[in-house]
């Protein structure tokens, strides 16, 4: 048991179909903290790092592409377990194989437009946060 911080986004796709409500409904209903939010379109730079640990495989072009197509919002959430509860929140990665009650398997059906990232470990948390929320 530990209070968390974690990096969620809603990638551009979640923000053209106006769905930030939503996203930012369920974390809060969940009972999980909003500390932090910010509005910004993506650099390809700032994407590439964000990424990083994709640069070898071969969506990584898709991926960046993807990512500084629109607007996104940047936030940081807190509480108990905050990265897993996130991730269980959000569903697999996969739209079509993400159960159904999580963000992805509620709303999406295609890959690469999955609505949500959530750092996946401490680690990433705490690199992803410094990315957004210190440059
Ligand atoms: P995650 O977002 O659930 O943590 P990752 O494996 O970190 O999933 O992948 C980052 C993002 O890259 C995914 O959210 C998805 O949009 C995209 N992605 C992952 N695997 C593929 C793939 O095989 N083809 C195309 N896009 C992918
Ligand atoms: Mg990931």
């Amino acid at each position: 048991m530990a209070i968390e911080h974690t990096f969620i986004m809603v990638k551009p796709d979640g923000v053209a179909r106006r769905l930030v409500g939503e996203v930012v409904g369920r974390l809060e209903s969940k009972g999980l903290t909003l500390e932090k939010m910010r509005m910004l379109t993506i650099s390809d730079a700032m994407a590439g790092e964000h990424y990083a640990e994709h640069v070898e495989r071969p969506f990584f072009g898709d991926l960046i592409s993807f990512i500084t197509s629109g607007p996104v919002v940047a936030m940081e959430w807190s509480g108990e377990s905050a990265i897993s509860v996130c991730r269980t929140l959000m569903g697999a990665t996969n739209p079509a194989e993400a159960a159904p009650g999580t963000i992805r398997g509620d709303l999406a059906t295609v890959l690469t437009e999955n609505i949500v990232h959530g750092s996946d470990s401490p680690d990433s948390a705490s690199r992803e946060l410094a990315l957004f929320f210190t440059a």
